[in-house]
């Protein structure tokens, strides 16, 4: 059994002598153009990024250093006693493109709980915010305190060689994904539980483990299986999403993980990102409200036109980048139709009726590029059928997840040597000059 620590000193030199092998010999090459379109919409296609651990293609989806969702399924180790694979095994497979062996990956969940447990410091702060505060903004406060420990910025002060960032920096990202279990429940139980206690972290037990623990539903093992396999699901999906380019953008100044991934989860909680996921239970309640449990395909078309017509996007729905149902969205419901409670639960009926109206609906509306579920879509039921029906909370667990791909990109990011991002922009009055120039 191999160290977390040992397999990336293994694999680290390949992946440099990779990139600088693409600098000398195709520095100049020419991978796509610059249209007017990308500098005006959102730099939409625009091929301008490195990321390592993931890449998405728009028709089937993502694939974890080329492995798709039912090949980690099937490869990645689970939590003992369980089926599906653990965050552990997922970010050893982004940090190092290697299939952890269920030794090596407990390894890592023992690391992980050893460090677990958060600074007074940051306790403190946490409890003395106002509950109406929305979950979000605490999570990102909760992660920015923590840099106040960061062993990068430390040494960086010291001085170091650039050599040497990406083992400070791994030291920082781990220690931040093992603080954001009991971080997120902090806050789950401040804002909705206050009369709880938190569970102690369980050194035997794996993060998701835990995490459920914390949150008080640690009995609750089919729970606790989903969000093992939301977290790994939704730990990395490519570079250009709002909370992954950030992290990146922020960590290419060195700024330390911890700020930098506070940045990221202000992106992740705007609603066309990683809100939408509240968005979408907040969408299937009031269609609940209105209509009642019996709710018709009719029902739906009808309800989604209104949403509509007055001119707010369905949430759930739609892509910047896929063209086809999101494989993630397919994986969260292959899991409800292995249990029966959850096949008979109205909220999830609901999700699978949406799935069977909304892209006739969306594609005769004619303006999204992609009609089909995203991720967002699927993720809030089971957690809302199981009794955890705060909605506003979902994002926080998105944020959880989000860590294991945003992280790993800014350890390889300092072992690569990237430079500090810095796109050219444009006025509109310069840009019309360059089109006639
Ligand atoms: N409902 C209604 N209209 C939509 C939808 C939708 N679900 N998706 C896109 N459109 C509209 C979009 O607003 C735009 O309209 P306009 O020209 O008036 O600005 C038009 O269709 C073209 O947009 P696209 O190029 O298809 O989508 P884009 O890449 O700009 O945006 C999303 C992608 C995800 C932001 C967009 O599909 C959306 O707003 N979806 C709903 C929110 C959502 O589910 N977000 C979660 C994404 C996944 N995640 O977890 O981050
Ligand atoms: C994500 O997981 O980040 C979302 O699907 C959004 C994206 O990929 O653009």
């Amino acid at each position: 059994t191999k160290s977390l620590r040992e397999t990336l000193q293994e694999v680290i030199p390949a992946k440099q002598e990779q990139l600088k092998k693409l600098k000398a010999e195709h520095s100049q090459a020419v991978v796509g153009e610059v249209k007017v379109e990308n500098i005006l919409g959102g730099m939409r296609g625009l091929k301008a990024m490195l990321w390592e651990a993931s890449v998405l293609d728009p028709n089937e989806g993502i694939r974890f250093h080329g492995l798709t969702i039912p090949d980690c399924q099937k490869v990645l180790p689970p939590a003992p006693g369980g089926k599906e694979m653990t965050a552990e095994s997922m970010l050893w497979l982004l940090l190092t493109g290697r299939v952890p062996s269920p030794a090596e990956s407990r390894q890592l969940s023992a690391e992980l709980a050893q460090k677990g447990e958060l600074p007074a410091f940051v306790e403190k702060l946490l409890d003395s915010l106002p509950k109406t505060l929305h979950p979000m903004t605490q999570l990102g406060m909760g992660v920015a305190a923590l840099n106040h420990d960061s062993v990068f910025q430390a040494a960086y002060e010291r001085g170091i060689k650039k050599s040497e960032y990406w083992t400070y920096m791994l030291e920082d990202c781990l220690n931040l994904v093992a603080k954001l279990p009991a971080l997120a429940a902090r806050i789950y139980r401040n804002v909705y539980h206050p009369e709880n206690s938190i569970a102690p972290i369980d050194k035997g037990l794996d993060l998701v483990g835990n995490y459920s623990n914390m949150l008080g539903f640690g009995h609750n093992e089919s729970l606790t299986e989903y969000l093992r396999l939301y977290i790994a699901l939704h730990g990395d999906h490519e570079g250009g999403n709002a909370s992954a380019h950030t992290a990146h953008l922020v960590g290419s100044t060195l700024s330390d993980p911890y700020i930098s991934y506070s940045a990221a989860l202000y992106a992740l909680a705007g609603p066309l990102h990683g809100l939408a996921n509240q968005e979408v239970l907040r969408w299937q309640l009031a269609v609940q409200k209105e209509i009642g449990d019996n709710v018709t395909h009719e029902n739906i078309r009808e309800y989604l036109w209104k949403t509509l017509k007055s001119g707010q996007v369905v949430p759930g729905y739609g892509h910047g980048v896929l063209r086809n149902p999101d494989p993630r969205f397919i994986a969260l419901q292959e899991f409800c139709k292995t249990r029966p409670e959850l096949q008979a639960s109205p909220t999830i009926q609901l999700v699978q009726k949406t799935y069977e109206v909304a892209p006739d609906v969306l594609k005769e509306h004619g303006k999204t590029k992609n009609p089909y579920p995203n991720v967002d879509a699927a993720s809030g039921c089971v957690l809302y059928h199981y009794g955890l029906t705060e909605f506003k909370y979902y994002t926080v667990i998105f944020g959880v997840s989000r860590a294991l791909g945003a992280l790993t990109q800014l350890v390889w990011a300092r072992a690569l040597g990237l430079p500090l991002e810095r796109p050219k922009s444009y006025s509109m009055d310069a840009l019309e000059k360059l089109i006639k120039s």
